[in-house]
């Protein structure tokens, strides 16, 4: 390929992958994402930056020194005191000058040819006492091609270098040259020292066939240009760049940043993807517990209404029982008889009677049944608020667990979006089970269930009951109008009609009875439910958290995935 085909592929490809890298950013709109988005792009604007290679290496080691002789120029300050502290992008221009392109990053445009095809970048030093210049150079490192590691020849232990070629190493694996700087300092048996050991120390770090070049700024900048080393360096950058090549070399080390950016993101994603689980596994628990609590208490309804059923039945077995005593045929028999004396004055069955025997049978089934009531409903929402605490407790024993993923900083905005839902669905359900200890207190003192029995229920028995008061059975039997040889046929009437009336009498109730258990357990169900749709409503929080944080970690993985794809297609043809 020439040099002009090289440069029309890259700039196809970096364009293509400018605008997969803005696809990406798009999608991971979410504070956890802001540090990856900031390096995607730094990557995207590094596309369009010169091939750069970044000198990097202890504090004093010469690196500002190694940039002046390689450019023939001063441009970078020297010092034997601590001296760079900015980034310094230094850049080819007809003409000299500085910018300032941000806080810690200068632009510097220098007259020097080796600066046509390329830009070289001065950083801090590594060990600097100002921890601020590591940070920064860490920063820049990513966004160079080719790295030169400066060591002082005469001692390369230092560690902190050493330390920082593992990062880099770790996160950018190719082009890293050693220099072992300062030659003329050594002895020649020094320096051959020096440069063995540089070599043990890389390949230990992890590089295969470490490439060192021996330099001296001193015999540079004196004139002995064949022995310090530069010529060497140029001829190894001359041939880098040549035909254009190096733009290829730079397609292919954006892609490993690319796809080591990838990985970064991968890893976010699929840690949200753990804890979002357990989230899942929570929501089933609660589920679960919701369900049986549903189911419980609505059986807990149905023995409340048997319950409730037994007082009512007992009460309306007793005075059917007086009422058929009273119907019965010798005492009718005595009322018809024509001598007062004969008479019963205690079980007269006329309406006074019937009326107050309705009247007490009220009054001794509303109360009971209202004392039954009160009962069984505070029992019922107690029942209601140990379900609630069931489910309560389930969230807090889940909160407290996932206090463990609480320190993990990379993904603060996410945890605090769920630490903010389950926070919510607790006050919610605190909230409820306060207002549900006041209601069984009003039940308690106050059973609107037995108000019911008392006004609608019996009201329709004694309705029956009246209603065959009014049809005169009643009076045609204790009227005393009757003749004494209507007596016999009189008595007949009566016992053919007193089975009527209690029968009558029995089904009313019955059905009193019925319509009674149909209204109470109306009334307890629509409690229930009310309670329990509200209960479902505080999780509904919980579903959209778990919705929404999974659509998001589905769509931002199958993103990564096909872009991870794409990226390696064209690393395959670069
Ligand atoms: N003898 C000798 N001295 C050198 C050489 N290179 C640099 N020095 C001296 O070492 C000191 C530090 O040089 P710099 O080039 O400022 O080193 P640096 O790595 O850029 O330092 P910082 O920017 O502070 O990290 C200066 O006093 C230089 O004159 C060299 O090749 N030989
Ligand atoms: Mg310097």
């Amino acid at each position: 390929m020439n040099a002009q085909l090289i440069d029309e592929t890259y700039r196809e490809h970096a364009r293509a992958i400018q605008l997969s890298l803005k696809e990406l950013s798009d999608i991971l709109t979410d504070p956890d994402f802001t540090e990856i988005i900031s390096e995607i792009r730094d990557l995207s604007l590094s596309f369009d930056k010169p091939f750069m290679f970044a000198v990097i290496g202890e504090v004093k080691s010469g690196k500002s020194s190694f940039i002046n002789s390689l450019t023939g120029s001063d441009i970078c300050a020297v010092d034997a005191d601590i001296c760079t502290d900015r980034v310094q992008q230094i850049v080819y221009s007809d003409e000299p000058f500085i910018e300032h392109l941000e806080k810690y990053l200068d632009l510097k445009g220098v007259h020097s040819e080796i600066l046509k095809d390329i830009s070289i970048v001065d950083t801090p030093g590594t060990d600097s006492i100002i921890a601020e210049h590591e940070d920064i150079t860490k920063r820049f490192a990513p966004n160079s091609n080719v790295i030169f590691f400066v060591f002082p020849a005469l001692n390369p232990h230092h560690s902190s270098s050493w330390e920082m070629l593992k990062i880099m190493k770790d996160q950018w694996s190719r082009n890293i040259i050693f220099i072992a700087a300062q030659a003329d300092r050594c002895s020649e048996k020094e320096l051959e020292t020096g440069l063995k050991k540089i070599a043990e120390y890389a390949m230990e770090k992890g590089v295969a066939s470490p490439v060192i070049f021996p330099t001296s700024s001193k015999w540079e900048q004196e004139g002995e240009v064949r022995k310090s080393g530069f010529q060497e360096i140029r001829n190894y950058i001359s041939d880098t760049t040549r035909g254009g090549r190096h733009m290829l070399l730079k397609l292919k080390d954006r892609l490993d940043i690319a796809e080591i950016l990838l990985d970064k993101v991968d890893e976010k994603l699929s840690k949200r993807f753990q804890i979002l689980g357990r989230d899942r596994d929570l929501r089933m628990n609660i589920s679960m517990l919701y369900e049986s609590g549903l189911d419980n208490t609505q059986k807990e309804i149905e023995k409340i209404a048997d319950r409730m059923n037994s007082v009512f039945e007992r009460t309306s077995r007793d005075y059917t029982e007086r009422l058929k005593s009273n119907l019965s045929t010798g005492n009718i028999l005595r009322q018809a008889l024509p001598f007062p004396k004969f008479r019963s004055t205690h079980h007269k069955v006329d309406r006074p009677f019937l009326e107050g025997l309705l009247r007490e049978m009220n009054d001794e089934l509303g109360e009971s049944l209202a004392r039954e009531a009160a009962d069984n409903a505070s029992f019922f929402i107690d029942g209601i608020k140990y379900r609630f605490s069931e489910i309560i407790r389930e969230v807090e024993k889940a909160r407290e667990l996932y206090s463990r993923d609480a320190g993990d900083k990379a993904l603060q905005a996410f945890i605090n979006r769920r630490e903010e839902t389950l926070k919510d669905i607790l006050n919610g359900l605190t909230e409820m089970s306060t207002d549900l200890s006041l209601l069984a207190n009003l039940e308690r003192h106050n059973p609107d269930i037995g108000d019911t029995v008392m006004k609608g229920g019996l009201i329709a028995a004694a309705g029956a009951l009246l209603s065959l008061i009014a049809q005169g059975a009643i009076f045609d039997a204790t009227g005393g109008a009757l003749s004494a040889v209507g007596i016999l046929g009189a008595g007949g009437i009566i016992i053919f009609k007193r089975s009527r009336m209690i029968r009558d009498f029995r089904k009313s109730l019955d059905e009193t009875n019925k319509r009674f258990s149909a209204e109470l357990q109306k009334r307890f169900q629509n409690k229930l439910e009310l309670i329990f749709d509200d209960i479902r409503r505080q999780f509904e929080k919980m579903d959209n958290h778990i919705e929404r944080e999974s659509v998001f970690i589905k769509n931002a993985s199958s993103l990564a995935g096909k872009k991870r794809n794409d990226f390696r297609k064209i690393q395959s043809i670069c």
